[in-house]
């Protein structure tokens, strides 16, 4: 690190290694050593090259990818999701500080699908998440959310892989619901939080089956102040609506807490319980099992997409396709025969590029 000037100290917000390159100049090296330093501003530099579309940049983000190694499966990687406004970053600020704490480097993914229209969370999430975002061991970076084929998943994927390089154990994506994304986020981590607003629910039969399947641990936040007695109610609700739901992992009874993220009350718990399950399916050998499907799932979800990208590329079956969609819409054909018509241009492309 010697080559990196030291500009200024003290502020911890501020990069004292920031060095102006020429664009060109950054090699691979630059990254995967950087990486290897764990140093964090380089890593958000490497989260940066995967969101850019210039060609040579591109090759350099493929190369990049290419250098990681395989998977090394020392991270945990944690899913916490929930509606806007219930505390989501809040929660990931006391989280985040109890790990580090405990020695953990807590990297945190905010997928937020509105991102890329209004920087306003982004911004939210700096003065929510007020310590962690200036604590050395923890790094905080919203997910890149437009941008090349795959989109918001793709990144994500790519990210927590970039941050595992650089030596983060913990790595956490918030997102604002399961099936935002074209990949359920729920499909990329080991391990999933639904924190939950007091008074959700209300009753059992307002308890829906997807929202139960969905978390492997429930959180009821904003348990404080005039909230208290309803975030109990809450609390119960879930509790006996569990009692019907046999979770898919043997052996786990899906807990339900209650915790105050912004008194910082009930993390201590809430940690107990990922580390249990944790403990729970790697002594199983579900968590390689789990990783190692997740893996298969993601890879075929993004090769559709992928091709139903490069696909529709083609100004030939763009053309073959709006005029089909076209005569739908005008009710001139049938959609089996639209979709027969679209499978024959199909053929000719595959077979004439073959
Ligand atoms: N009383 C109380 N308020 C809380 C608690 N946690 C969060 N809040 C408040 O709830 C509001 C929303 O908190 P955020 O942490 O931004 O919620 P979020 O789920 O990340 O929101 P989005 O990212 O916009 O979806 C803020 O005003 C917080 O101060 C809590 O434990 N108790
Ligand atoms: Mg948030």
């Amino acid at each position: 690190m010697g080559q990196y000037k030291k500009l200024s100290s003290g502020n911890p917000a501020i990069n004292t290694q920031f060095t102006f390159y020429p664009k060109e100049v950054k090699k691979l090296s630059y990254y995967t050593d950087g990486l290897k330093q764990k140093n964090r501003y380089i890593l958000s530099e490497c989260i940066t090259l995967l969101e850019s579309r210039n060609v040579k940049k591109r090759s350099l983000s493929d190369r990049l990818i290419a250098s990681l190694s395989e998977n090394t499966y020392t991270s945990i990687r944690l899913g916490i999701t929930g509606t806007p406004g219930v505390g989501k970053s809040t929660f990931i600020e006391s989280l985040g500080l109890f790990l580090i704490e405990k020695g953990y480097r807590p990297a945190i993914l905010a997928i937020d699908p509105s991102s890329h229209t209004s920087k306003g969370s982004i911004l939210g999430d700096k003065t929510r998440m007020e310590k962690l975002s200036v604590h050395p061991d923890a790094f905080i970076r919203p997910t890149p959310s437009s941008g090349v084929l795959g989109g918001i998943a793709l990144y994500t994927k790519e990210s927590i892989l970039l941050c595992e390089a650089a030596g983060f154990d913990f790595i956490i994506v918030e997102t604002i619901g399961i099936g935002q994304s074209e990949v359920e986020v729920g499909n990329i981590t080991d391990i999933n939080l639904l924190l939950l607003q007091p008074g959700a629910g209300d009753d059992i039969q307002g308890i829906k089956r997807g929202i139960i399947e969905s978390a492997d641990i429930f959180v009821v936040n904003k348990a404080d102040g005039p909230q208290l007695d309803l975030a109990n109610r809450t609390k119960i609700s879930y509790h006996n609506a569990l009692q019907f739901f046999h979770h898919p992992e043997p052996g786990w009874d899906t807990p339900v807490f209650l915790c105050s993220s912004l008194e910082n009350r009930g993390i201590s718990e809430v940690f107990d319980a990922i580390m249990n399950y944790i403990r729970l399916i790697i002594n199983k050998g579900s968590f390689l099992n789990h990783r190692k499907m997740q893996e298969i799932n993601w890879f075929e979800k993004q090769s559709q997409l992928l091709i139903q990208s490069l696909v529709l590329l083609n100004p030939e079956i763009k053309k073959v396709y709006l005029i089909l969609l076209n005569k739908l819409k005008e009710q001139k054909i049938n959609s089996p025969l639209a979709l027969r018509k679209m499978g024959k241009a199909l053929s000719k492309l595959l077979i004439t590029a073959s």
